[in-house]
């Protein structure tokens, strides 16, 4: 799993299916096929936290996540490079997606400063100083050996001003036009565009627009889930969705729980990433068919039965759920590696139900379906 995996065949999005406003299909890369509605485990500094590789591509994940920021920051681009690339580096020999770093920036470093060129900062590791522009935001992901570059953005925090929100969404659209001017194409590969806006249509239709006429690979939208009600989040792809190109795949980025998911896929998403089903599995918590269970509750500490008898996870299916309370209180490495798995293997589970229910055409009764077994818990 050593070797580059990378083929000169063209990035492209084929269509497959069509349920109401939501899509399943196929993204072809150089790397492989992302099958559509996809969920993408979050590997930040290169490795999904608490999983090997080999099985996040069992569970059924076909592409995953880096982040510029972190790799830049450690152990920096050029290291990467040097040892190959990142799916080298990480063994991970499918497609890869890596943000631009603006976002991680914003939420993570200290000291930042944003004007027109670009973001210097801190490091949050160790103090060291670093810029990040959109021309060196691809170059960066180029040098990890990205298969899917995003944009340079800049995403603010919600509620805020609508000026705020203006003036950096027209930012991010000129940033949009250096950071494709400044990515090398090549076969196989893609650079996304990213929609900004907030929750404010009118602007959010005028950076979808724009980007739909660039020659992006695909378009994100971005900006949501930072502090809106999910309301608001479903309203802004709403407006959004109509102005994407329809043979481009679609990327809601850092979004979220099932219920987004599917809420977002019911409104045309093809694509999602979150640390939730990560982070989520190393605080104790579990999402299964029966919805989110908290495995420190004292209601597990006798309980014999697994999480899910049914799943295909062993992780759920063959662990008590005392044995994992028990894990889980005792602070125990393989409690968080036992719930990553349960959640990364439901959040895939979902998704892999939801192309086939929209492939059947049968969505809302499969999305019935699925929250009545979140409401009914687990019993
Ligand atoms: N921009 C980028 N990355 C992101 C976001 C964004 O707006 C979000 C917002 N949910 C998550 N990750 N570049």
């Amino acid at each position: 799993m050593t070797a580059d995996t990378r083929q000169d065949l063209p990035f492209r999005y084929e269509h497959l299916g069509q349920d109401g406003a939501a899509r399943t299909g196929l993204i072809h890369t150089g790397r492989g096929t992302i099958r559509t509605p996809a969920f993408m485990p979050v590997g930040t500094a290169g490795t999904v936290k608490a999983m090997y590789m080999g099985q996040v591509r069992e569970l059924g994940a076909d592409i995953v996540l880096g982040n510029t920021y972190h790799l830049m920051v450690r152990p920096g681009a050029e290291r990467v490079a040097e040892l190959g690339g990142l799916h080298r580096f990480s063994t991970w020999s499918g497609p890869m997606l890596t943000d631009s770093g603006g976002f991680q920036v914003m939420s993570l470093a200290k000291l930042r400063k944003l004007d027109e060129t670009g973001v210097t900062f801190q490091s949050h590791i160790d103090g060291s100083k670093h810029a990040l522009t959109p021309e060196r935001s691809m170059e960066i992901q180029a040098l990890l050996g990205s298969d899917i570059q995003m944009q340079l953005d800049e995403c603010v925090r919600l509620p805020a001003p609508d000026a705020e929100v203006e003036r950096a969404m027209l930012l991010s659209l000129r940033w949009a036009e250096r950071s494709l001017k400044a990515f090398e194409a090549k076969p196989g590969r893609a650079c996304f565009g990213i929609v900004q806006g907030g929750t404010v249509a009118a602007l959010r239709v005028e950076s979808a627009k724009q980007l739909a006429a660039m020659p992006f690979g695909g378009i994100a939208i971005g900006g949501l889930a930072v502090g809106e009600p999910q309301a608001d989040m479903l309203a802004a792809i709403e407006t959004v969705e109509p102005h994407l190109p329809a043979d481009k795949p679609r990327y809601l980025m850092g979004v979220g729980t099932p219920d987004d998911l599917v809420e977002a896929v019911r409104r045309g998403v093809d694509m999602f990433d979150c640390v939730m089903p990560t982070r989520a599995g190393r605080h104790g918590l579990a999402y299964t068919r029966f919805g989110k269970v908290n495995l420190r509750n004292a209601r597990h500490a006798a309980d014999p039965r697994p999480l899910d008898e049914a799943s295909d996870c062993p992780a759920a299916r063959d662990y008590s759920r005392a044995y994992l309370h028990h894990l889980v209180k005792s602070d125990e490495i393989l409690g968080m590696m036992l719930l990553t798995w349960v959640n990364l293997s439901y959040y895939q589970s979902l998704m892999a139900g939801l192309r086939a229910a929209i492939a059947a055409r049968r969505l809302d009764d499969v999305v019935a379906e699925t929250k009545a077994g979140w409401d009914r818990g687990l019993g």
